[in-house]
């Protein structure tokens, strides 16, 4: 039984990327493959492009599909084992886990870092939990410190449209007025490191360091222009300060990508993006903007994904 919780579950990005591709260009190729199989996905936190993708893809592979808005519709769940439950959580993960097992037979789940507690992110409480009890294959719909279905959507994007054989791939960090997870930013690092055949950096003010042990020797840089140089592809996201944990340390707007900063380079964005905050009208509107196609790409991502959880049943 296999689970897709990080970037390292894709066990060979060539195998994944031409699987991709495969399902791009006849999509219903591998309806068979999910039928009389039930897709569970609960979202503690909102959602568009991730909600709508997977149960597409889903649709694709011939899987029923069952959403659930847990965070707002289901219990209050107790993460903690050995609590006296007489307090606003009414259930715990242990049994809502094994219950949803019951009627599922994969198991989709997003849920944010809470960025009040770095070591409880790190640990993974929901995902984990989910995991730990619930005993059917998961699929990480962004947790606390990863989202590597958006991440495996961009490498399937840059792919298609890189233009050399070693183009120069730049993660920039961006102003947000709210504190923002390191999960995109993460998954990202993670992918590309796996992926040694781009040129790599990241670029953010000082105080936005990811973890040092995902980014282990990516170069970094506090100057983005250094960073920009020459640079094909600008992947572009904002994401709070490991310390203070889940800080906004620094808003300067004179982060924010412009027509200029990106000169001929591609633009990417996970979604949802502010207009005007961490990028401006311009690059969004110009031709050189891949957000729709990265959009588009989630469907092919969570579509492999599925197809190698199914294939491990
Ligand atoms: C979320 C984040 O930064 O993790 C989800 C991105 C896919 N973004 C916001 O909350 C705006
Ligand atoms: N990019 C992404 O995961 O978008 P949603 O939060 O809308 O699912």
């Amino acid at each position: 039984m296999k689970h897709f919780l990080h970037v390292d579950d894709i066990d060979s990005s060539a195998s994944w990327l031409s699987l991709a591709a495969e399902c791009k260009k006849e999509p219903f190729k591998f309806e068979k493959m999910g039928k009389g199989k039930v897709l569970g996905l609960l979202f503690f936190n909102s959602s568009l492009r991730t909600r709508l993708s997977t149960q597409k893809a889903a649709y694709h592979l011939g899987m029923h599909c069952m959403t659930m808005n847990i965070g707002s519709e289901g219990w209050a769940l107790e993460l903690e084992d050995g609590t006296i439950m007489d307090q606003g959580k009414a259930e715990h993960i242990k049994e809502a886990a094994q219950v949803i097992s019951q009627y599922c037979d994969v198991l989709g789940v997003r849920a944010f870092a809470s960025l009040e507690n770095k070591e409880k992110d790190e640990a993974e409480q929901v995902l984990n939990g989910f995991k730990k009890y619930a005993g059917i294959p998961i699929l990480n719909m962004e947790s606390a410190t990863g989202h590597p279905l958006q991440a495996l959507a961009d490498l399937i994007t840059i792919t298609e449209h890189q233009q050399t054989k070693r183009p120069k791939v730049v993660l920039s960090w961006a102003p947000h007025p709210r504190a923002l997870p390191q999960a995109v930013a993460n998954s990202f690092v993670g992918i590309m490191r796996n992926n040694p055949q781009f040129e790599f950096c990241v670029t953010h003010p000082r105080g936005y360091e990811l973890n040092p042990e995902i980014v282990r020797d990516s170069p970094v840089y506090y100057d983005q222009n250094e960073a920009l140089k020459d640079a094909d592809f600008v992947y572009v996201k904002n994401w709070s300060a490991s310390s203070p944990y889940g800080a906004v340390l620094n808003n300067d707007p004179h982060w924010m990508i412009t027509p200029e900063k990106l000169g001929k380079a591609y633009f990417m964005h996970c979604l949802p993006v502010r207009r005007n905050v961490i990028v401006e009208d311009a690059v969004l509107d110009g031709n050189n903007s891949l957000v729709i196609e990265q959009a588009n790409n989630r469907t092919y991502a969570a579509q492999v994904a599925l197809m190698k959880i199914l294939e491990s049943l």
